[in-house]
């Protein structure tokens, strides 16, 4: 038999896959194209969690939920945490939030994904209205600037092709090696290039003057702003030539052009700005509301759909939450311990914590010193459905299979307000609910309902319908001697999930010798690697990515000045034997 599911991972892919006689299949219609990554291609090599432990010893199901019950029952409401990530980005996860939000405990907020860029969208743009990747299909260039779609984004791939290609890395990645132009540029560089490239595109009277007279008319002030940047001084930091910046405009002039920017770029401080200032450049060109063109980086995937859930609660970062501030933390689909920023500070405050849950697929650092751990079932057991943050489509997922063991979110949150007497609808109200928001296309497929393929046809969502320039900026060059710390997303892992990497990467003009094992510090601590080598990196770089045990006691738990983020790239390493 087969069944029509969808990929429930943090990917910008979210792809549809068929689950027929016990294996996942790729969707062949649609952006899936008949293939799956690594991750799902061995979904089932990943030993799942199945039995549940309390204080590290085996115990039911059952004994699991009344311990669950007795430990919220004995602490203050005020003194409960609810903690939860993304390692599954269906719409039920959040029924969780409706049971701890009405039993008054507290929840988080900000990200540590993508916040910083989004609040810079947001300023500009008035929304955060993604450009769809079957949009991105139709344009004829496009410039990735710090997307790394052979490891993030390999649906992107095929739609690539026969297209111009520009990158904007401190990394040679795959897809800069074979593009037509890369700017191998320093980190954090990025602002002061995106707010060059609208100076030089108005001087060179490349800006599309019909368009940003109707949308964008404070444009005459933006370039004025652009020239305090200083250019000689400038390209020399960020390690940009004028002949790159020239070569830039002439690949995009008067092309359909897709902009396809990634997390990198804003976790910095000023990541807001980053994105503000790159949106500003796609405004000079006029790339919004025309077919092939646009701005692309994680949209909001929840866009035009309203929760059923109760979520009005009391709020605490997720970037630096205080955790000995409460009694009882229950973490679901998350993996602080290893991928919040600052894990020195983060072990230190959850040691004090009397009962820390966990609520998830796999063992890791937190279900380690977790005292209660429960198995959740996989999207494979339990009944959903989800949206992208990529793309506009709304895909059912089904439930495949029934097992015995572990827990759905739903079932939990259910048992947990039968017994504090919250009230909640059934699963299938919940799932209509969501449903309620798409419509059914000719071919059978959902897609959020109001959602645009060529959004900002009519203009912006701000007050005035305009685009909003920056107004100031501050170009933060951290010119120490020290390095800059890239911590990027591995081919290999899903953040802390599968198969996590466990080396830094070095360019060998360093000095290191390969395999040697290394400290590397920063102003929060310090970790010990294996060093490998990377030809593709600058030698002003130490490569660790996300997952890699360690690499988050480098970073600091402050946040972006917008947008309550994290800024996992933000300190300065150092590295010695
Ligand atoms: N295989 C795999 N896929 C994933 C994930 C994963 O862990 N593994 N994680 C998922 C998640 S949660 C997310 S948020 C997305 C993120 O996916 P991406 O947006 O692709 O994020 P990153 O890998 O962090 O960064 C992409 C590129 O930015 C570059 N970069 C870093 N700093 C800078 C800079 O200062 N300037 C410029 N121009 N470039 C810079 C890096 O070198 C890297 O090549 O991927 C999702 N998909
Ligand atoms: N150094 C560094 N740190 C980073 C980043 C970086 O690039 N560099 N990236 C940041 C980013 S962009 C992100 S999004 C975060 C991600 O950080 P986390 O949200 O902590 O993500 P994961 O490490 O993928 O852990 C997700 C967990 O969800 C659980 N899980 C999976 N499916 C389910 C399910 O169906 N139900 C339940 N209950 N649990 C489930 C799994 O057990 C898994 O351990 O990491 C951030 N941290
Ligand atoms: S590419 Fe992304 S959405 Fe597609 S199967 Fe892999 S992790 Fe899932
Ligand atoms: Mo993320």
């Amino acid at each position: 038999m087969k069944i029509l599911t969808a990929c429930p991972l943090d990917c910008y892919d979210a792809c549809g896959i068929i689950y027929e006689d016990g294996k996942l299949k790729a969707l062949k219609s649609g952006h899936t194209q008949g293939f799956l990554c690594p991750h799902l291609n061995h979904y089932d090599k990943h030993k799942q969690i199945h039995m549940p432990t309390y204080k590290g010893k085996e115990i039911t199901l059952d004994e699991a939920l009344l311990k669950l019950k007795e430990i919220l029952s004995t602490t203050k409401k005020d003194e409960i945490l609810h903690y939860r990530g993304v390692g599954n980005f269906g719409l039920m996860q959040g029924v969780t939030d409706h049971f701890f939000a009405t039993f008054c405990a507290t929840l988080t907020e900000g990200s540590l994904c993508d916040s910083a860029g989004e609040a810079g969208i947001m300023m500009g743009r008035g929304s955060n209205k993604n450009m769809p990747l079957g949009e991105i299909a139709k344009s004829e260039v496009v410039l990735l600037w710090g997307r790394n779609p052979h490891a993030t984004s390999s649906h992107l791939l095929p739609l690539l092709k026969g297209k111009t290609i520009i990158v904007i890395d401190p990394v040679k990645t795959k897809i800069a090696q074979n593009a037509d132009l890369h700017i191998q540029i320093k980190p954090h560089g990025d602002l002061a290039l995106a707010m060059l490239l609208s100076r030089f595109l108005y001087i060179e009277n490349g800006q599309d003057e019909l368009f940003l007279n109707a949308y964008a008319s404070g444009f005459e002030e933006y370039y004025e702003l652009t020239q305090n940047v200083r250019i000689k001084a400038t390209l020399d930091t960020i390690d940009v030539t004028l002949g790159q910046i020239g070569k830039v405009l002439e690949l995009v002039k008067g092309k359909k052009v897709a902009i396809v920017c990634g997390v990198g770029i804003q976790k910095y401080s000023d990541g807001a700005d980053v994105l503000r200032a790159i949106d500003a450049f796609a405004v000079m060109l006029g790339l919004f509301g025309k077919e092939g063109c646009g701005v692309a980086y994680l949209g909001n995937s929840k866009e035009n759909i309203t929760s059923p859930f109760n979520t009005k609660a009391k709020r605490v970062s997720k970037v630096n939450t205080e955790f000995s501030n409460y009694k009882t933390v229950f973490i679901q689909g998350a993996n602080p311990l290893s991928q919040m920023p600052n894990s020195l500070r983060v072990k230190e405050s959850i040691s004090h914590v009397t009962n820390v849950v966990y609520f998830g697929l796999y063992e890791n650092e937190t279900s380690e010193i977790a005292d209660l751990v429960l198995p959740a079932k996989s999207f494979l057991h339990k009944n959903d459905i989800r949206t992208s943050y990529s793309h506009n489509a709304m895909m059912p997922m089904e439930k495949v299979a029934e097992v015995n063991h572990g827990i759905s979110e739903y079932d939990l949150s259910a048992y947990l307000c039968r017994v504090f007497e919250i009230n909640l609808e059934s699963e299938a109200f919940y799932l209509e609910h969501f449903k309620s928001f798409s419509v059914q296309k000719t071919d059978g497929t959902r897609h959020v309902q109001s959602r645009r393929e060529v959004p900002y046809k009519e203009g912006f969502d701000t007050d005035d319908g305009e685009f909003q320039f920056l107004e100031e900026f501050d170009v933060d060059f951290n010119m120490s001697e020290k390095l800059f710390l890239l911590t990027p997303k591995s081919f290999t892992s899903l953040n802390s999930q599968f198969n996590r990497q466990e080396s830094v990467y070095l360019h060998p003009s360093l000095g290191f010798d390969e395999d040697e094992i290394v400290t590397i510090s920063s102003a929060c601590g310090s970790a010990r690697l294996k060093v490998k080598y990377n030809y593709d990196l600058r030698n002003d770089c130490v490569l660790i990515y996300s997952g890699t045990k360690g690499v988050n006691n480098l970073t600091t738990s402050k946040h972006s000045h917008d947008g309550k983020c994290a800024i996992y790239q933000k300190n300065k390493v150092e590295v010695y034997r």
